[in-house]
């Protein structure tokens, strides 16, 4: 029990009834046709049958009670003559699931109009099984909810991974394309269980090379082992690749040559790899070379690009991650003002890719202030999955009830009911080109992703970019049932864990909108104080901004008035400290310590009583966890309790660290109920960790 096999665990149905019943269901599988797809889906449902099953299923040509029958209808003049209304509904990778009658017989018939659809089908098929689902009367119809549904690697062709804490980089670049790793169709087939069709191979730190032909050479090695999965492959384009591979004299988007080499390159690439996705830039960002260096902007950059890759059909995902030049007053708002005045600028094949929140994958951020302020351009949503902020490694944090905070998050911009997750599945602004992205915590560990309960924030991406309207809990069940048992004990204690990390790990690092205030460069661990760092927007004193009188960015009218940036209706909510929600007071005001929270401590009372209620969350998450050692077994036990006694210790450091430099501001004591810091602060500020991993 490594890991490795992540939640495509086949394992023999360990309720008898059920197993019984599902056997009496499923006697035999007929699927026909042989493309790549529905081998794929065929070699899929035969092996998570006998294995849950417990038993061969026989292939079938007639029907018998019990048959699956499984195609589209190309594939199978059996689905064809079912005329099955619902294929009209299901797109190019929606699927139906429906119980039928066919010759007084009863069958399960999975269809879909493409071989896509059908191999998600059969996933979520075993996925019933799996999860232990009733499978009597099915009448389930799926369809995603955005289009692309997408994995950024910050892969590098060195193998290392930025911001990578599973080890390295699983695309083992030296040896492809000769040498094809088992792992490259785990990875097809467990993108593929979760409705994920696409993958950035590189890192948005970009090295051209990938684009020369020795490189694409590999890029389409891998392209063929995930084509059958329906996963296509991108990769990030580095601006300046014309000069550094292309020995042009400049990367000026509006140069001829520049735009000659571009759509040159395109049709390289095609040719190496005929379903290539497209690119994904990051432009005048943190180095990164873009349109700016010729005085040209995102959308002319953009654009470019996009006018190389639409012959094909490729697209462009444009990041608005962007800060440069000088520090800014407030970096809150720097993507806004770059990218506001472009709307409507963009070719028709151009997403914008924007992050979860303005400042950087903080452990809660306010939903971007762009969603919703472009109506006339795409906008993608960007997650992150390694957990570059949320405790690296090494804490256990499920992040899918951080990913619905945002998608929830009302916008405003066509009046109430404007969500994020309606802007970015298009239905807000009548937008078809769809996307959601998150960038991968994958690596070469066992496991994949270094801590076993990363896996959930894998698998809650891939089904919330299917459908942002599963709830969180609901993504956990699934994933829990599937990971570990369906034992219902289990499955709730579990799941308790889960639920109750994001806000444990909030309130031991971050609580109260408190943001970016982690070790300099590497982000490990706290450092409220750090003020060397060569930009100030760099340094946590930027952020935090306490001082004698309070704590606390304000960024209403009064401070940088980046609140302006919102809807009048999300921006009043804000702007007013009695209506501001707790969680997010310090991201827009500079508080008085002796400011009377809800609760009617001080705020210096209530940041004592969070950061402590964080590591009393964590000390439970670590009583649960024991309480199941005798049902899990111990190999994953012992992975996983070794992780939380770690979290427990990092939680305490955070408290530790951070109250102890607040109150040198604060001037008050840590109330005497609450444990007190084992160590001075000067210890804290001492600790130094040159080899952190993932920079
Ligand atoms: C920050 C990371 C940095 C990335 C950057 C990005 O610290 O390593 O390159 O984001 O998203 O979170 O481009």
């Amino acid at each position: 029990e490594d890991g490795y096999q992540l939640w495509l665990r086949y394992y023999l149905i360990d309720n008898k009834n059920l197993l019984e019943q599902y056997r009496a269901a499923i006697t035999g599988i007929q699927i026909n046709g042989n493309t790549p797809g529905l081998e794929a889906a065929k070699e899929e449902i035969i092996t998570g049958l006998s294995g849950l099953l417990g038993k061969k299923i026989p292939l079938q040509k007639e029907f018998t009670t019990g048959t699956l029958l499984i195609g589209t209808p190309a594939s199978s003049n059996q689905i064809k003559s079912l005329s099955l209304p619902q294929l009209q509904k299901t797109g190019d990778e929606g699927f139906s699931i429906t119980t039928l009658k066919r010759n007084g017989k009863n069958i399960i018939a999975i269809a879909a109009n493409t071989d896509a659809g059908v191999l998600y089908g059969v996933f979520h098929f075993l996925r019933l099984l799996q999860t232990h689902q009733g499978i009597q009367n099915l009448s389930i119809v799926s369809v995603p909810k955005v289009r692309n549904r997408i994995l950024n690697h910050w892969d590098n062709l060195d193998r290392t991974v930025e911001r990578g804490y599973a080890g390295f980089s699983i695309w083992d670049w030296h040896k492809l394309p000769d040498y094809i790793d088992p792992r490259y169709k785990d990875y097809a087939r467990a993108n593929a269980s979760i409705g994920i069709n696409g993958t950035v191979l590189t890192n948005v730190n970009a090295n051209a090379l990938v684009l020369t032909p020795q490189y694409l050479e590999k890029v389409a090695a891998l392209a063929s082992i995930f084509r059958p999965y329906g996963i296509k492959v991108y990769l990030t384009a580095r601006f300046s690749a014309p000069v550094e591979i292309g020995g042009l004299k400049t990367a000026d988007p509006l140069d001829h040559q520049v735009q000659q080499w571009w759509k040159d390159k395109a049709k390289e690439i095609y040719q190496y790899i005929p379903d290539f996705g497209g690119f994904l830039v990051k432009a005048n960002s943190e180095g990164q070379p873009g349109p700016q260096n010729y005085g040209r902007n995102h959308a002319e950059g953009a654009n470019m690009l996009a006018d190389a890759l639409a012959p094909y059909k490729g697209i462009v995902m444009w990041r608005a991650f962007v800060y440069s030049g000088e520090t800014p007053e407030d970096r809150f708002k720097q993507a806004y003002s770059e990218f506001k005045p472009l709307d409507g600028k963009f070719r028709p094949n151009v997403m914008v890719q924007v992050k979860n929140g303005p400042i950087d994958f903080q452990p809660r951020e306010p939903f971007h202030p762009l969603f919703g302020a472009m109506p006339q351009t795409p906008l993608m949503m960007e997650f992150q999955l390694t957990q570059e902020y949320l405790g690296q490694g090494t804490n256990l944090v499920y992040e899918a009830p951080m990913f619905k905070e945002v998608l929830d998050a009302d916008t405003y911009a066509k009046g109430k009911g404007s969500t994020v997750a309606n802007v970015i599945d298009g239905r807000l602004d009548g937008h078809t080109l769809t996307g959601m992205a998150a960038v991968s915590n994958i690596g070469t560990d066992r496991n994949w992703t270094g801590h076993l309960f990363g896996q959930a924030n894998w698998y809650a991406l891939g089904r919330l970019a299917w459908d942002h309207t599963l709830t969180s809990e609901k993504i956990a069940d699934e994933w829990v049932r599937q990971t570990f048992s369906n034992n219902t004990t289990l499955l709730n204690s579990i799941k308790s864990i889960m639920l109750s990390s994001h806000e444990a790990m909030v309130n031991y690092m971050t609580p109260l909108g408190l943001h970016h205030i982690m070790g300099y460069s590497h982000h490990y661990g706290p450092a409220p104080w750090w003020d060397k760092a060569p930009r100030a927007d760099w340094n946590p004193v930027y952020f935090h901004k306490a001082d004698s009188l309070g704590i606390g960015f304000d960024r209403t009218s009064k401070g940088s008035n980046a609140l302006a940036q919102y809807t009048p209706e999300v921006r009043k909510r804000f702007e007013d400290i009695s209506t501001c929600p707790e969680e997010y007071l310090l991201w827009f005001h500079h508080v008085s310590w002796k400011y009377k929270m809800k609760s009617g401590r001080t705020l210096w009372e209530e940041m004592c009583y969070k950061y402590n209620e964080g590591v009393k969350a964590v000390r439970a998450m670590q009583a649960q966890w024991a309480g199941m050692e005798k049902a899990i077994d111990k190999e994953r036990f012992e992975h996983v309790k070794m992780l939380l006694n770690i979290q427990e210790k990092e939680a305490v450091w955070w408290r530790d660290a951070c109250l102890l430099y607040f109150q040198t501001f604060s001037k008050m004591p840590i109330p005497a109920q609450y444990e007190q810091p084992a160590h001075t602060l000067e210890y804290y500020e001492s600790l130094k960790f040159p080899n952190a991993p993932g920079i």
